[in-house]
């Protein structure tokens, strides 16, 4: 009974799949699934492919169900593969779930919140006053020439008033400069209006220097503003910079003007403002002099005119015809009045700390 090769087939059959039981529970990769797969049912070494090549040697009578019963086996292995396959994938899918969870329920990162730079609130209080007042405002480039930011500006190659505007030059053809003053883009202006004589611009903007000291920086900021037309007079200029200086740092304040020069305007006006850090009794912010300079001024020299006229090769703006007023301020300046601020530096070196005591 022993060498009965039926009883023989069936008893590796059964030792086969014990072992396939034990292995395929213990398996836990598909690797692992590979091996089982090559050792148990594979073309070449499968140990039930083996079982099944040996049927051949049952007799006929026995054939039929043994081999029936191989291939149940043989099923049932495939089957199990399978089964442990899926359960693997369900675990790995289960475990990466696990991991990359997110406690949707946390509170969210807040997202710091930016304000604006008290340099850009004040150019813009600065141009809502001037709108208001009909002003368009006009952008220029801060790359100039000589005849906008000088020539055409009665400041000829040997002026002397050239020293108090040294500027940076650039290499290279052309002859260009960092503008000056936002004068230079006035003339620009000038220049290229649609509607000539007709001005009233505001020209704000970043201008450049050779000055470095705790109020000057060689590049701040300056608005500009330029009326032309027929009849235009001191009286409108002192009206118009009254006005402006009341609706700026309020009405309590006294406005004052004083003769100055500049070579583009004649005459030339300076207009002071009662210190509004003291009240006009004298203190460190004024001085002791009770009095804040806010800016130049001026009635437009008829030389800029000419100047722009010669450019255009036509009497655009004559001189005998029309006259114009214009003045120029320091945006940092106003910035650093308003929020007692007394080194230029701060503006530029984007300190949150300094800059996070601005109302947003
Ligand atoms: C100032 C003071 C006085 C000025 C003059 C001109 C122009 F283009 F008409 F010639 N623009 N800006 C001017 C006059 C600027 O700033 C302190």
């Amino acid at each position: 009974m022993a060498d009965d090769p039926t009883r023989q087939l069936e008893e590796r059959a059964r030792a086969a799949r014990a072992e396939f039981d034990a292995a395929v529970s213990a398996a836990t990769d598909a690797a692992a699934l590979q091996a089982l797969r090559d050792r148990f049912v594979g073309r070449k070494a499968g140990l039930v492919t083996a079982l099944m090549k040996d049927l051949g040697q049952l007799p006929a009578e026995a054939r039929k169900a043994a081999g029936a019963s191989l291939n149940a086996l043989k099923q049932a292995i495939e089957g199990a593969l399978e089964e442990r396959q899926a359960a693997l994938a369900a675990g790995e899918r289960e475990a990466r779930l696990q991991a990359e969870r997110v406690d949707v329920t946390l509170p969210g990162r807040p997202i710091p919140q930016g304000g604006r730079h008290p340099l850009t609130t004040v150019r813009e209080d600065l141009e809502d006053i001037f709108v208001a007042m009909g002003y368009e405002v006009y952008d220029g480039p801060e790359v100039e020439d000589d005849y906008h930011c000088f020539e055409a500006l009665n400041m000829p190659a040997d002026h002397p008033a050239r020293d108090m505007q040294d500027t940076f030059y650039l290499e290279g053809p052309g002859g260009l400069l960092l503008r000056t003053h936002t004068s230079a883009t006035q003339i620009r202006y000038m220049v290229e209006n649609e509607r000539p004589p007709e001005v009233r611009i505001i020209c704000p903007g970043k201008v450049y220097r050779r000055d470095d000291d705790i109020t000057h920086s060689p590049m701040f900021q300056q608005i500009e503003g330029l009326v032309v037309g027929k009849g235009i007079t001191l009286g409108d200029l002192k009206g118009t910079i009254e006005v402006f200086l009341h609706r700026l740092f309020g009405p309590q304040y006294p406005v004052r003007f004083r003769h100055s020069y500049f070579p583009y305007t004649e005459p030339s006006v300076e207009a002071d403002l009662g210190c509004i850090n003291c009240g006009g009794s004298g203190c460190r912010i004024c001085k002791q002099t009770g009095w804040l300079e806010i800016l130049g001024s001026g009635m437009v020299n008829p030389a800029v005119f000419e100047a722009v006229n010669r450019r255009l090769g036509r009497n655009a703006y004559d001189p005998e015809q029309v006259t114009g007023f214009a003045f120029g301020l320091g945006i940092d300046r106003v910035a650093m009045l308003r929020y007692g601020i007394d080194h230029i530096r701060l503006l530029y070196q984007s300190d949150l700390r300094f800059l996070e005591q601005f109302p947003r």
